[in-house]
């Protein structure tokens, strides 16, 4: 046979098509060029496979690279094409160059390489080396990073969508919301007038949720205040303590009554019994105007107990961190409206830190700096930068989003929440002053946390499963391209990778104990895990129950509108209303909530894999060893809570989506 025929493949979907023309290079292993123009009308065709002849017969070199460039045709639009495969056949060899991408003109020359994933040092041929190196040189000019607030992770540079361009942007597909009963409130700037006014707007848009029906039943009571710290929206907060801190003005004395009878508070700290919510992080955070109004804001300490049976409930309530006559210490034997109320400060309290820093900072921008510094430092070809973006490459566009709508001026937050605009950076980067890496890897944050020792966690226990399981099939990936610690040390383009993510993204803090190189395999394994597990599962936890727990409003209020009480019985049960968020700026926090709740018909669940590279051979195998892992904790999890009046769905591995993309 003499030349190459090569065969170009347009991917299926109806839109995958282009006018344009397509100039196609092989490029041998030994650097010899041949070149041919296709530009037939109906080479580009949805689902089309197209075969040419290219060389002649002193072509007999095997290919390393193909190279395409698409033209516009004169006279067409200009249509991105989605091209699924090249397949150069030369006598008896067929060699694939997998694409699974979007070209379009604006990107000049776009090489495909054949070989499965393989890292630098292993590369033969200089052709390969050099072409490894052009990837990264044009990514990093098309992907840069910019500040988006003082001592934050930084972010990608970019406004909007657009430039962003088709391989990195998705299309959620979901069904559409009910928003029906949440519209029409858009002008009413006024208290809510009764729990029974806000009930009624509740009945009608919480009723076809039973979580959220169990939260408007049991939302007053202790045990349940201490549930939700373990097993609610926002189970990254609460921890054992060993002893009181300095800024509580707790006495034994003052707690004794919400002890075991016979027992202490000494004991019980040593027994590990007592824990604590702890919001110093919004000490100094500005509270947002709402409505015209000045809102507030305080950074509670909050001290429980886990009883005999388990069931963790608060025993004191301290609204602001420095202790003073004007900030009591709430106790559950104050009048009842006194005590509701602290706790609802809490829960406010609680919202702020929910959705800025277990929500969007621990895997909204965590995954974003991971995805950009993936693009920019490890080539496709590389088995880390396989491996890795099917879980953050949703991150971009959702974070582009969110900036341009839910965090800019008028939105959300702006608007309705109480920390607004001003306060954003600012708690952002307490946050990340007080982040540690510890704080991200699951088994350690749990066992720092005390809450391995609880036994209604089921947070604690889901997290630690799903944990495992992301960590075995992490860890038997790099065993494959990793032979000896040293091959980890002396691989040039991942140590650029994870320092690029300290510098960029932890800021350069040491003390935030991220790592800065990787020495062993089993570092760069734990690395990787907790990026996929804060992508997905963190993600599902922190997002999936959101609404479950929000939609009563006075339970998770978004802003409290008048200052904080500095004395016990003066509030009225008919006085708590006039502290929560007015009747607009409640219905535009639910109505942003229920958007963001909207389940995604495309969905994909934790490690379902649709890029071709992850079924074959060896990957394969490790692929369906984690699936199964994972469907068998899926399992125990709907075993576990078909028992529960409140089951915890949120970590059940068929529920987690495999990236961040809402
Ligand atoms: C898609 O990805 C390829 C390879 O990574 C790149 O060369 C090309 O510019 C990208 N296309 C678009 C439209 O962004
Ligand atoms: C509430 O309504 C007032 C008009 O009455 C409007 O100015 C304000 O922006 C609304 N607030 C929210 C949060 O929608
Ligand atoms: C005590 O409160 C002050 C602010 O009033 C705060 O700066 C400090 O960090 C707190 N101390 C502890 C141990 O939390
Ligand atoms: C976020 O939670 C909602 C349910 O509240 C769910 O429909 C959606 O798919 C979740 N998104 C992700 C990425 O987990
Ligand atoms: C978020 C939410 O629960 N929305 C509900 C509003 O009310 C309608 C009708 O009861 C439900 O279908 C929606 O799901
Ligand atoms: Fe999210």
């Amino acid at each position: 046979m003499e030349g190459y025929h090569v065969t170009i493949r347009t991917a299926a979907p109806a839109l995958a098509g282009s006018y344009s023309i397509l100039h196609v290079s092989l490029i041998s292993i030994q650097g010899r060029i041949v070149s041919a123009v296709l530009d037939a009308e109906s080479h580009l065709l949805p689902g089309s496979a197209c075969t040419i002849l290219m060389g002649g017969s002193d072509d007999v070199e095997q290919v390393a690279l193909v190279r395409l460039r698409l033209e516009a045709r004169p006279g067409f639009p200009e249509l991105d094409w989605h091209c699924q495969t090249v397949e150069v056949n030369h006598g008896p060899q067929v060699q694939v160059f997998p694409c699974h991408r979007w070209l379009r003109a604006a990107d000049g020359d776009v090489e495909l390489r054949c070989e499965d994933a393989c890292l630098l040092n292993m590369e033969a041929l200089q052709v390969l080396i050099g072409h490894r190196a052009q990837e990264l040189s044009r990514r990093q000019q098309h992907i840069r990073w910019q500040t988006f607030a003082e001592g934050v992770p930084h972010c990608v540079d970019m406004q909007s969508l657009q430039p962003l361009g088709p391989n990195l942007s998705y299309t959620r597909q979901s069904p559409g919301t009910n928003l029906h009963y949440l519209m029409g409130f858009a002008e009413r700037k006024e208290p809510w007038r009764s729990f029974k006014e806000i009930e009624c707007l509740f009945l009608h848009n919480g009723s076809g949720n039973p979580v959220a029906m169990y939260v408007w039943s049991h939302w007053r009571e202790d045990a349940f205040f201490g549930y939700q710290c373990l097993n609610g929206c926002n189970p990254l907060l609460v921890r054992q303590i060993r002893s009181i801190p300095a800024n509580l003005s707790v006495t034994p004395e003052l707690v004794q009554p919400f002890l075991p009878e016979g027992s202490s508070l000494e004991l019980e700290l040593e027994t590990g019994k007592v824990f604590l919510l702890d919001y110093e992080v919004l000490e100094g955070v500005p509270p947002n105007i709402i409505n015209g109004k000045q809102q507030h804001l305080t950074a509670p300490l909050c001290l429980l107990h886990a009883g005999p049976d388990g069931t963790l409930k608060p025993i004191a309530i301290q609204l602001q961190q420095k202790p003073a006559t004007e900030n009591p210490v709430f106790l559950p034997s104050d009048p009842q409206p006194d005590w509701l109320l602290a706790k609802m400060w809490t829960r406010c309290a609680d919202f702020q830190c929910h959705q800025l820093i277990s929500h969007f900072l621990h895997t909204h921008l965590l995954g974003e700096v991971c995805c950009i510094a993936t693009l920019r430092q490890l080539p496709e070809v590389h088995p880390i930068h396989r491996l890795l973006m099917p879980h953050i490459r949703s991150s971009l566009q959702i974070n582009i989003q969110a900036r341009a709508s839910l965090l800019a001026p008028n939105g959300v937050f702006d608007r309705a929440i109480g920390c607004g605009l001003k306060a954003i950076p600012v708690l952002l980067a307490h946050a990340m002053a007080r982040l540690r890496y510890d704080t991200l890897c699951v088994p350690e944050d749990l066992k720092a946390r005390g809450l391995d020792s609880l036994p209604n966690c089921y947070y604690a226990q889901d997290a630690l499963k799903v944990w495992n399981a992301l960590n075995r099939f992490v860890t038997k990936w790099v065993d494959v391209y990793y032979h000896s610690n040293t091959e980890v040390q002396e691989d040039s383009e991942l140590q650029s990778w994870i320092k690029e993510i300290f510098t960029k993204g932890f800021l350069g803090k040491a003390e935030s104990g991220m790592p800065q190189s990787f020495e062993s395999k089993e570092e760069l394994s734990k690395f990787i895990t907790m990026v996929i597990f804060s992508s997905s599962a963190l993600h599902a936890a922190v997002n999936f129950s959101q609404l479950d727990f929000n939609l009563w409003m006075p339970n998770c209020p978004a802003s409290m509108s008048r200052p904080p009480p500095q004395s016990k019985g003066l509030v009225r049960e008919d006085d708590l209303m006039t502290f929560l968020p007015e009747v607009n700026a409640t219905c535009s926090v639910l109505t942003t909530l229920t958007l963001l709740s909207q389940p995604a018909a495309n969905f994909v669940p934790l490690c379902q894999y649709r890029e071709p590279y992850f079924s074959n051979g060896a990957h394969y195998r490790l692929v369906e060893e984690v699936q199964s892992d994972l469907r068998a904790i899926a399992e125990e999890i709907s075993e576990r809570n078909s028992k529960m009046e409140l089951p915890y769905p949120y970590l059940s591995p068929l529920l987690i989506e495999n990236s961040v993309a809402i």
